[in-house]
This record gives structure tokens, sequence and C-alpha cells, in this order.
């Protein structure tokens, strides 16, 4: 047996924690996306792309949650092995796609986009790519050696995000910027949660209630990662659409 836990061994109690948060994780995904995109029309079109890509980083969440539960359910049933695939196929499209919709809500010069879309982008995806191997691994060498290569990216994101885009945040009007440094927090906070689930193995737990927290930790850092994250994103759009045009902050009660 390689590194995909053999969930048939859980017990009662660990099943249903883990088909219920997969279950919350769905719901989630599918209202955020309904209403991210019920919601884009309401602000001005430069700050559309950014509502349509939070909504569209939701929608194929939903899609790998429906899959992620569908083959826990199979596999606990003993019809196949629980893919954690899945997640790390979402992860690859979503996270680089969570960094366009924050630099498409910046409006930012042509020149500076195209800066920060071409390094964070490719960061991203290497993120993804070198912790998978260490995911699936059933030792925990592997898995420290990927999760460590799998840092380097990461590392390099927050650089960026914290160093670089600081320059472009002082030329945002106040509350912008203040909404934008507190979209940044929210992001170090949500995205330290994963590679603290992909630790949970070697952090001494034993199989089962590290595979059961590690499903929790990576569901509940999706909702706040990519939901709450995506409304923040809205709430700029709002208060940036207002910031531009006098007529939209009255018509939707901006001040
Ligand atoms: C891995 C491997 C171990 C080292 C690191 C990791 C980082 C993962 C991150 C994932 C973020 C995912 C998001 C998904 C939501 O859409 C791959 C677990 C650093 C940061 C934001």
């Amino acid at each position: 047996m390689d590194g995909i836990y053999d969930v048939t061994t859980l017990t009662a109690t660990q099943y249903s924690a883990v088909y219920n948060v997969l279950s919350l994780g769905f719901a989630s995904m599918l209202a955020t996306t309904v209403y991210l995109y019920i919601s884009q029309a309401r602000v001005l079109p430069k700050y559309r792309q950014a509502i349509a890509i939070s909504g569209t980083v939701t929608l194929i969440a939903l899609y790998h949650y429906w899959r992620i539960f569908d083959s826990f359910v199979a596999a606990h049933g003993g019809a196949g092995t629980f893919n954690e695939a899945y997640r790390y196929v979402d992860w690859l499209l979503t996270v680089p796609l969570l960094l366009l919709e924050t630099i498409a809500v910046l409006a930012l010069p042509t020149a500076e986009r195209k800066s920060l879309v071409s390094r964070l982008v490719p960061a991203s995806a290497l993120m993804i790519i070198l912790g998978y191997p260490g995911e699936v691994a059933a030792e925990n060498g592997p898995k420290m050696l990927w999760g460590a290569l799998s840092t380097i990216p990461f590392l390099f994101i927050l650089y960026v995000l914290f160093v670089e885009l600081t320059k472009s945040l002082d030329k945002q009007p106040a509350e912008v910027s203040a909404t934008v440094k507190r979209l940044r927090l929210l992001l170090i906070a949500t995205w330290g949660v994963y590679p603290i689930s992909y630790l949970m193995p070697v952090l001494g737990l034993d199989g089962a209630s590290a595979f059961v927290g590690r499903q929790i930790g990576y569901t509940v850092a999706d909702v706040l990662a990519k939901c709450l994250f995506g409304l923040t994103i809205y709430k700029i759009a709002r208060l940036k659409s207002a910031a531009d045009d006098s007529s939209y902050a009255a018509a939707e009660g901006i001040h």
C-alpha cells in the first residue's frame, strides 16, 4: 500500500467527521459560486473580471468536492482507494486563479500587473506540483523532502505579496489599501493551514487521525481561502467602484 490512506479502517465517528466536513465544503462552494455570479453585475465593469474569476474558483472547487466526496464514500465501501489527486488538481487550477483575482481587483497599470502575474502564477503551480509526491508518499523522508521543495515557491509568493505588492498599495485609496492588507492577512492565515495539515502524519499522529485531521484542515482552509477570500474580493471591488464613481457610491449607499 502506498501513502494513500485506506479509509475502510476509519471508526464510525472518524468517517462521519470527514463525511460532514466534505459536505460543508461542497455546500460552501455551491452557495458562493451562485452569489458571486449574481453579484458580478453590481460592481463597475473594470472589476467584474475579478469577481468572475472568484466565482470560477469556487465552481472548479464545487466540481472537485463532489468528486472527492464520491471517492471517499466509494473507498469506504471497499470500492477502490480514496483519490487525493482531485485536491491537487483542484489546487493546481484554483491557486493561480486566486492570485489572478487578487491582482485583477487592484486594477494596476499593465506593466505592474504583468510582472506580478508572470512571477506568481508559475510559482504557485510549482508549489502544488512539488507538494503532490510528498502528499502520497508513505514515508516521512520523501514527505519532508517534497514539502521542503514546495516551501521554496511558497515563500517566494509571500515575498512578492508582502514586499512587492506593498509598493502598489500606496497608490490605492486609504480604505482600499486597508482592505487589501486584511485580504493579504487572510491569505497568509489560510494558506498556512495547508502545510500544517500536510505535516500531520509527520507530527506523530496515527494514520487514521492524521488522515481525518488533514481532510478537515484542507477543507476548512479551502472554504476560507476560496469562499471568504472571494467575498472579500467582492467587497474590495465595491469599495473601489465607489471610490472611482460617486454616482455608483450614492446608488449603492457606500460613503
Ligand atoms: C503543500 C505541500 C507542503 C508544503 C506547502 C504546501 C502548500 C500548499 C498551499 C496550498 C494552497 C492552496 C489553496 C487552495 C485554495 O484554493 C502543497 C501542502 C507549502 C499553500 C489556497
